[in-house]
């Protein structure tokens, strides 16, 4: 007989099936949320069915601590940091999540014991691929670190529909796929439609005096297209704190629709919703701003103006007033791309909420804050003017006063000095005009920052030098940082786990700990078990090219590793030109005992990059001749694996022995590749460039391979005429290697494929290759001598390694939090999620309700 229901309710706790963590408990939840989510059952489920049913069992897992976290920030007046970028690189979310959560190897198991290969359905998932590079990365490490630091913080973004293109080679060249990265849907979001916003676009502006007689105008838009937020959790590392990524989807409004239906305008009102949904429907895959685009502007106006009216919002749910809105929320500018939020922040405080001129600036400038990351002048994003006016007619107003003003201060600092004037000014006079974006966001901000020392300084000697000058004391350095989470302990379980023996899990959140491993250097074991957790991890690579790629590569080479966007500056062809000298090499001398090599490349081009596609090209073609060769076999390997993104990074980077950052000095503003290669034990082979620099005082000289000129070398150079041929004609080696390119040697005969690249290198190059091509060279051999020393190496790996401290995103965030944003971390309680009971009092349901709108967007 069955015991009677009251003594089971005594006697068994239940785990809910939403939080529990008891193996039983998750593998039942993952069973519950395929059968109810995914509306299937086992025997025909797909593999995508079982990842999105694991999925939603993590996310589950997240959502108290979302919910609190929220509940936290809503009901106190604590200063939220927002994050304007147009790109968010998240990569994978589930193992991060799991790792963050600390439940990673009990839901392996939990997934093992229901009879599912845990490995198979964590490669389901679609990585977002909403950004280009280093921009978009940094943007995700810095969510991260500021969750895991507990800082309450908002990243604001696009949704887009398409992401950053999947690559492919085809007879060695680019080919791009459409990033469908929604197809089969997306657990990690909620969308909240109730949470949408309006965005007017086009039209023409209006002045009147309102009823106290003051001069106001009004912006009568052409179109209104509607934003919706989708949100994800970021979840930090082993705390309560899980901020919120909202992203905006452009919709169009259901009114409009309605009303072009009502006069029977089927097709316009169908338009209309195109029009609108392309706003956001795919990421421009440039690694340079284009100019003129207007959807390109479009993208940044919609979601800045979705944020800046989403926190004045939340602003007036907290406050009564936007008199201190700059104490609520602290915004940084991710580059120029959201700078167009200082006149929509004014606008929004002047026109739609009555607040005089003088005041809405001074809360416009201390709310503001923008990160340059180009030192390259092309770079520097500017709008022609007419297209602006015509979209947002009533923002062209307000930098024209903007302007005045500001020209104002400089003519009573310089007086008559018109050439600093039109130099400062926010808009090009010089031929069309233009609206000049970093301008407006220096002038808009109370803290301007690059993002490597290097890099700082060349904005305040070069770039910014105008407004440097105006304004010394607005401009700060803040070295970028990478998040050990991510880059190590999810990507390198096994470096994790050896060093967590040796100095317990402290480092994860204070990486300078990693420091107390330089005891260890000495140790053979641990030089021994250091050396074994590379060698696994390269053969698990060799096995994975040889699966995917049908390529077979030595584990034992040295793995030399260039994985990053294909830009000239970047200088992958010249990588490509030492691949070709070491071919010569043991072409000319067989028996040459050289260190056997595998060169990895990886990276995506512009679509309309040609000199970036015909490098991708080179390699190709450089990779097919030296792989069949019988004399060089075994000793030289070249692959370009395709389709490089965030997964493939987190498999490449502790897979590295070499991490080449070869830039021309003065170009990188600071990379950020090159610190999770080294973290991971690699060894760098750099110029002085970027936070290149930086890494190298950090790990020493003696264990970085530093080679080429320097940039005031560079700038020599470029002041006295840089002559390539003067070059070419006084190297033997470098006038062989480039005679082969040209002579079709690597391209069937054809002498044509490569010549506007070999004519770039000869006739105009701005990245100056064969002015560090001997030095690069030479610094190669000292690479091959330290490689053969093999207990040399492994103790520059672990320095390398274990100096990193400095290159977390944590010290990065904590710089910004003291030195800009003037934000604190908010401990986040954690309650338990309750049912609400039918007899819940209706005080508290109403407070509860309150809360609840404010956030999701009801109007206040
Ligand atoms: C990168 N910029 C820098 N831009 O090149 C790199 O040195 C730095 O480490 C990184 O930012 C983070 O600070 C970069 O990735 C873009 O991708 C933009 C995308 C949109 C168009 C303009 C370039």
């Amino acid at each position: 007989m069955n015991p009677p229901v009251e003594t089971l309710q005594q006697t068994i706790k239940v785990e809910d099936d939403r939080t529990g963590l008891s193996l039983e408990t998750l593998k039942r939840a993952i069973a519950d949320n395929l059968f109810y989510i995914q509306g299937k059952y086992p025997a025909i489920a797909t593999k995508n069915d079982f990842y999105m049913a694991l999925a939603y069992t993590v996310r589950d897992r997240l959502l108290q601590r979302w919910l609190n976290t929220t509940e936290t920030y809503l009901k106190s007046k604590v200063k939220v940091v927002c994050y304007l970028s147009a790109e968010f690189l998240m990569g994978p979310h589930l193992s991060n999540n799991l790792v963050n959560l600390g439940i990673y190897d009990q839901v392996r198991r939990a997934v093992e014991e229901s009879g599912l290969d845990f490995v198979e359905l964590r490669e389901q998932e679609e990585e977002p691929g909403l950004g280009n590079g280093g921009l978009g990365r940094l943007a995700a490490c810095y969510m991260d670190s500021l969750a895991s630091l507990e800082i309450p913080a908002i990243g604001y973004g696009i949704r887009y529909e398409f992401g950053i293109f999947d690559q492919e080679i085809r007879d060695g060249w680019q080919i791009e796929i459409t990033d469908k990265w929604l197809r089969y849907g997306n657990p990690w979001e909620i969308e909240r439609p109730e949470a949408s916003i309006d965005v007017k676009f086009g039209g023409y502006t209006q002045a009147y005096n309102d009823e106290n007689g003051h001069y106001r105008v009004r912006w009568i838009p052409d179109i209104i297209v509607k934003g919706v937020p989708y949100d994800t959790p970021i979840l930090g590392y082993k705390v309560n704190t899980a901020n919120t990524l909202r992203l905006w989807k452009a919709e169009a409004p259901e009114s409009f629709e309605f009303e072009a239906f009502n006069v029977g305008d089927y097709y316009g009102a169908v338009n209309e919703k195109v029009v609108a949904e392309n706003i956001t429907k795919v990421l421009y895959p440039n690694d340079e701003p284009i100019q003129g685009k207007q959807l390109r502007l479009q993208q940044q106006y919609f979601f800045v103006s979705c944020s800046l009216q989403d926190m004045i919002r939340l602003h007036l749910h907290r406050q009564d007033s936007l008199d201190n809105f700059h104490e609520s929320f602290a915004v940084q500018l991710n580059d120029t791309h959201p700078a167009i939020g200082v006149a929509e922040l004014m606008r929004l405080l002047v026109d739609e909420h009555q607040i005089d001129w003088d005041r809405a600036w001074q809360i416009t400038q201390n709310t503001f804050a923008y990160t340059n990351h180009t030192l390259l002048p092309e770079a520097l994003e500017k709008w022609p003017l007419s297209l602006f006016g015509r979209l947002l007619p009533r923002h062209l107003q307000i930098i024209y006063e903007i302007n005045q003003r500001f020209l104002g201060q400089v003519r009573a600092k310089y007086p008559d000095d018109h050439q600093r004037i039109a130099r400062l000014s926010l808009i090009d006079e010089s031929g069309e005009k233009y609206i000049r974006m970093a301008h407006l966001a220096s002038v808009g901000s109370h803290a301007i920052n690059g993002v490597a020392a290097l890099h700082t300084k060349l904005l305040q000697q070069d770039v910014l030098r105008d407004f440097y000058e105006l304004w010394p004391e607005k401009f700060t350095n803040k070295t970028n940082g990478v998040t050990p989470r991510r880059w190590i302990v999810v990507s390198n379980p096994k470096l994790a786990e050896l060093i967590n023996r040796k100095i317990g899990t402290n480092w994860i959140k204070h990486l300078e700990e990693l420091k107390q491993l330089e005891a260890f250097v000495e140790d053979a074991e641990f030089r021994q078990q250091w050396r074994q957790i590379k060698q696994d991890i390269k053969r698990d690579l060799a096995e994975y090219v040889k699966k995917n790629h049908a390529i077979d590569i030595n584990p034992q080479s040295l793995f030399d590793v260039q994985v990053k966007r294909i830009h000239e500056y970047k200088r992958q062809h010249l990588n490509a030109l030492y691949i070709i000298t070491l071919y010569n090499q043991i072409k000319q001398n067989p028996n040459i005992d050289v260190v056997p090599r595998t060169f990895i490349f990886g990276g995506k081009a512009a679509p309309g990059y040609f000199m970036a596609k015909l490098i991708i090209k080179l390699i190709n073609s450089v990779a097919q001749v030296v792989n069949n060769d019988p004399d060089v076999r075994e000793r030289l390997k070249v692959v370009f694996l395709p389709d490089y993104n965030v997964r493939f990074g987190q498999r490449v980077y502790p897979a590295a022995d070499l991490s080449e950052q070869i830039s021309t000095a003065g170009k990188e503003a600071s990379g950020t590749g090159n610190m999770k290669f080294s973290m991971n034990g690699a060894l760098t082979i750099g110029t002085l460039d970027g936070a290149n620099i930086e890494i190298r005082e950090e790990v020493g000289a003696e264990n970085f391979f530093l080679f080429g000129l320097t940039t005031p070398e560079v700038y020599a150079l470029k002041a006295k005429g840089y002559n390539p041929w003067d070059y070419y004609h006084a190297n033997s080696q470098l006038k062989t290697v480039i005679d082969l390119i040209s002579s079709g040697f690597f391209s069937h005969g054809d002498t044509n494929l490569f010549r506007p690249l070999v004519d770039s290198l000869l006739y105009h190059d701005q990245y100056m290759l064969f002015a560090d091509y001997q030095s690069y060279v030479d610094c190669q051999e000292q690479v091959n001598q330290a490689y053969r020393d093999e207990e040399k190496w492994t103790r520059m790996s672990i320095l390398n390694a274990v100096r990193m401290g400095k290159f977390s995103s944590d010290r990065a965030i904590r710089e910004y939090c003291q030195e800009i944003w003037n934000a604190q971390p908010v401990n986040v309680e954690m309650q338990e999620y309750v049912q609400p009971k039918p007899d819940m009092g209706k005080e508290a349901q109403s407070v509860a309700a309150q809360a609840s709108q404010a956030w999701l967007g009801a109007k206040t």
